[in-house]
């Protein structure tokens, strides 16, 4: 039991979803597993790789399986603002689809501007259509920022001129959950950088509804995926931190679990690209990672069915989950210095990485090896004694 949510409370919700009609009746998941050769026990493994994410238990494992076969029964609308279409990109990878573009050809995608074939006066009428027709019980998800106000004619779209604010609004008006998908959508993006030019903003600025925001540049396909799961199983919002980002997937650092994090406690940083450091996986702070100001889950559950992600490919976080980071988290090959990040000895992280060990030995009491953080630190040279 989490809180009042019970196993038996999840499956009576999902058990009243089962009973709407199957969007994609002539190809459930089962069968859609089967011709892309996912096996079944592939499939709960995801199924329990997204519970563990969502913070469940294991024996919840069968009722996400169960909520990723019914992701067709709540029509999906999805807009497409000011952006590069990287978010849609992350989750369609036609190349290799993963379980979760799976899912996301499964969903019931009423409205898809990528997706569609439809184009012109007809793509016009079938998003009024969709509005209409699931208006309150349609997921609405946006990707870009918006220009607004004065600038909103900065992006029209088809032959009524309807501007992206117009229909970003009345496609919330009407949904049942928002969410705001990619940094542009959560919080403007590239085109809401200085000096903004179209005066760009988020989602949340053009509606009065909550607006659950699942930013990254692009977002992870588990995190959009795992939004959707969660709203499927419980029907309402997750737990939200200060800028609404679910904390499930934006409650640590990358920091916190980065494969390089000894490396930085140990004061071993890359000092240039393609030194030794960097052959030998160093931390990538001194050449501008932002992974200890970014609060994502990239570390924890990588990209591409968790192939790799930013870090381990070489270059350090740009810290593209947090809000303005255009304009905040440059230069993107430069440490941040005391700017942000501090220690609780107020050091900050380019102190904490020359001065390493010395404070957490000294606050945790720790009075061993304080020779052996230094020497760490100053890193004999080649047949130097250490
Ligand atoms: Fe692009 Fe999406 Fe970045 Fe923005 O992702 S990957 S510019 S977050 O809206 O398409
Ligand atoms: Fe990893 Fe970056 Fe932190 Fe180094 S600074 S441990 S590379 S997240
Ligand atoms: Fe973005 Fe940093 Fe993750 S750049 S993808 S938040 S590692």
């Amino acid at each position: 039991m989490l809180g009042n949510i019970t196993y038996e409370s999840l499956s009576k919700r999902l058990a009243e979803l089962e009973k709407l009609p199957a969007k994609k009746a002539d190809k459930s998941i089962p069968e859609l597993l089967e011709k892309k050769g996912v096996s079944r026990r592939d499939f709960m493994k995801w199924a329990g790789t997204v519970a563990a994410m969502l913070a469940l238990p294991g024996s919840m494992t069968p009722l996400v399986a169960k909520a990723a076969e019914l992701s067709d029964r709540l029509p999906v609308i999805w807009l497409h603002m000011a952006e590069c279409t990287g978010c849609s990109e992350a989750l369609l990878r036609s190349d290799s689809p993963t379980i979760d573009s799976l899912i996301f050809d499964h969903i019931s995608l009423e409205y898809h501007e990528t997706l569609m074939t439809a184009a012109g006066w007809q793509a016009e009428e079938n998003l009024e259509h969709a509005i209409e027709d699931f208006k309150g019980r349609y997921i609405l998800m946006v990707e870009g920022g918006i220009p607004s106000g004065d600038s909103s004619h900065f992006l029209t779209i088809g032959g009524h001129g309807t501007t992206g604010e117009e229909s970003a609004k009345k496609a919330s008006d009407h949904a049942a959950a928002i969410f705001a998908i990619g940094s542009c959508s959560s919080y403007g993006g590239i085109q809401a950088a200085n000096p903004n030019p179209t005066n760009s903003v988020s989602l949340d600025k053009v509606t009065d509804k909550d607006v659950i925001n699942v930013p990254g540049c692009p977002p992870s396909e588990k995190n959009i995926v795992g939004t959707l799961i969660y709203y499927i199983l419980y029907g309402n919002l997750p737990a939200l931190d200060a800028y609404n980002r679910p904390k499930w997937a934006y409650g640590i650092r990358v920091h916190d679990l980065c494969e390089r994090r000894g490396r930085f406690d140990a004061g071993e940083f890359v000092e240039e690209f393609g030194d030794e450091g960097a052959k030998k996986g160093y931390c990538l702070y001194k050449v501008g990672c932002k992974g200890p100001y970014t609060f994502n889950n990239c570390s924890k559950n990588k990209f591409n069915n968790g192939a790799s992600w930013p870090v381990q490919a070489g270059h350090g976080c740009i810290g593209c989950s947090e809000p303005d980071f255009w304009d905040t988290m440059g230069p993107y090959e430069e440490p941040k210095g005391n700017r942000l990040y501090d220690t609780p000895f107020g050091l900050g992280a380019d102190a904490t990485a020359d001065k390493i060990g010395l404070g957490v030995l000294a606050a945790t009491g720790v009075g061993i090896a304080v020779h052996a953080a230094i020497s760490n630190v100053k890193k004999p040279k080649e047949g130097e004694e250490a």
